[in-house]
């Protein structure tokens, strides 16, 4: 007979996604075209999608903490090292292979190569960045000195340098002209907190130990400080795993806050289409300027089929080989969270729709994906990678620099850093993209020149991103599957079933 209502019935999530997709982008171009909406219209009638966007990313805080530590803590702490150990050499594996098929495109297809800089237009500002101090920055962000803190939205701000500095001789020998300090984390605000706000001057401290003043000229907000979260629940996680029954009340606390958790992602999924349909609209009706797509064309061509071929070509591949599985199966259960990054560009904020696929469509044991999704949501970012060495050697070839082996060499190993540094929110890796271009000398400023696109980019990295997470799971649960079977079933029950 027909299986049909079955099938509608078990993926009517994913079916409804699909048809909010279609639907949003009709109506983004009946308004777009016939609308005559004013900015304050547009503003309005995305309200719904934004409201999608906050549920989302409401819940990211209780999600990671809970699925983090009872993830750990239901392992034996040589299991879990194991483990770790595993993922982490899979995220780095596979983010240099995204990093070198970059370069490999970019330096055959050449996109910036017939065009100067000049030919495009240049929108917005950035941040001056320094690579030792973005470095820095990204392991300061590992250990916050206030964990509450690292709860809340970081406001970052980008600033300008003021060109006379204080109290510093310009003509001494020590004076360096290096910028001081990033703007990308949460370490520069120190002592600032939001009290420094757009239009002040403020004095920022510098490595080698000068001071050079700084004009605050916006300030935007950059998510928790997820990074920092993440190390501190697997102490945690561990810390009251070995404990035993002392401990048991702090695992038994976490697994409840996880299971209530899981159960509001249940909620915010069924409101998740209807944020979608104005999401979508919104962002099309916003567009002004299409000629770009133009002009970057060959550019977005080039990041767009380096993503295509990561992820459909290596990262099924390094699954059939380890795993032994069908991987566009595996990839078509996933197809719910690689929808929801496209739509949201975001892989914190997909987390939640991440577990859920892999869990309940690719039954991935709940003691990897606890672990893997988190992390590898924070630090593994393959599509992210790809696009900032593409980028990095557009930027260069716009710039009508020849590139020796030892700048693609620092291109590729700083974008891999860059990809880890960023956070798993829209648009970061344009922000840690500064790293790159820094560190092989190319004006920071450059940037400008592809932000009208990163829009675009950066929803399909984010997929690749997400996608990446998804068959790490699956690769890290084959490869340890001797320690997960011999494994005692009484720590097997901590893990409660959310759905
Ligand atoms: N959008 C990001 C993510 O969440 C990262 C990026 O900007 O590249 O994965």
């Amino acid at each position: 007979g027909c299986s049909c209502p079955g099938f509608l019935r078990k993926n009517w999530l994913l079916l409804s996604t699909v048809v909010a997709v279609l639907l949003g982008i009709g109506v983004g171009m009946l308004v777009r075209e016939y609308g005559k909406l004013s900015n304050l219209d547009k503003f309005y009638f995305s309200f719904p999608g934004e409201v999608l966007m906050r549920m989302l990313k409401l819940i990211i805080l209780p999600l990671i903490i809970s699925s983090m530590i009872t993830g750990v803590a239901a392992l034996d702490s040589s299991v879990s090292g194991k483990i770790g150990l595993r993922a982490v050499i899979y995220y780095f594996c596979t983010t240099v292979i995204a990093v070198i098929l970059g370069i490999v495109l970019v330096v055959t297809i050449k996109p910036g190569v017939p065009q100067t800089a000049d030919e495009i237009d240049r929108v917005g500002s950035t941040p001056e960045v320094s690579t030792v101090d973005a470095m820095l920055d990204l392991i300061r962000n590992m250990f916050p000195e206030n964990l509450v803190q690292a709860c809340f939205q970081q406001y970052k701000t980008k600033r300008e340098k003021v060109e006379a500095t204080t109290g510093v001789d310009k003509n001494s020998s020590t004076f360096t002209e290096e910028p001081v300090t990033t703007a990308t984390t949460a370490g520069v605000l120190e002592g600032w907190g939001i009290h420094s706000f757009p239009g002040q001057t403020v004095p920022v401290p510098h490595h080698s130990n000068k001071t050079q003043e700084y004009k605050i000229v916006g300030m935007y907000s950059d998510g928790i400080n997820v990074l920092g979260l993440i190390v501190f629940c697997l102490v945690f996680g561990m810390v009251i795993g070995k404990m035993g029954d002392k401990g048991q009340v702090l695992v038994d606390f976490f697994n409840a806050l996880n299971e209530a958790t899981m159960r509001i992602v249940q909620i915010i999924m069924w409101y998740m289409p209807i944020g979608i349909v104005f999401l979508i609209a919104g962002k099309i009706i916003e567009v002004e300027d299409w000629e770009i797509f133009r002009k970057l064309g060959l550019y977005m061509a080039t990041v767009l089929s380096g993503l295509a071929i990561h992820s459909t070509i290596i990262l099924p591949l390094i699954y059939l080989i380890i795993v032994r599985k069908n991987p566009f199966r595996f990839a078509m259960g996933m197809a719910q969270a690689l929808l929801t990054a496209l739509m949201i560009s975001s892989s914190s904020a997909t987390l939640p729709v991440t577990f859920r696929c892999a869990e309940e469509k690719n039954f991935i044991d709940k003691r990897i994906t606890r672990f893997v999704l988190p992390v590898g949501a924070t630090i593994n970012m393959d599509g992210t990678a790809l696009y900032e060495a593409v980028a990095a050697v557009f930027i260069a070839q716009l710039n009508d620099l020849e590139l020796d082996v030892g700048q693609i060499v620092t291109i590729s190993v700083t974008a891999t850093a860059a990809s880890i540094g960023a956070a798993g929110v829209p648009q970061a890796g344009l922000v840690t993209m500064v790293i790159v271009l820094s560190a092989v000398g190319l004006p920071a400023e450059d940037v400008t020149l592809i932000i009208a696109v990163d829009w675009l980019l950066d929803r399909f990295r984010t997929m690749v991103n997400v996608l990446g997470d998804a068959f790490g799971t699956g690769i890290v649960e084959k490869l340890s599957k001797k320690e997960l079977e011999q494994m005692d079933v009484s720590s097997d029950v901590n893990i409660v079933n959310p759905f």
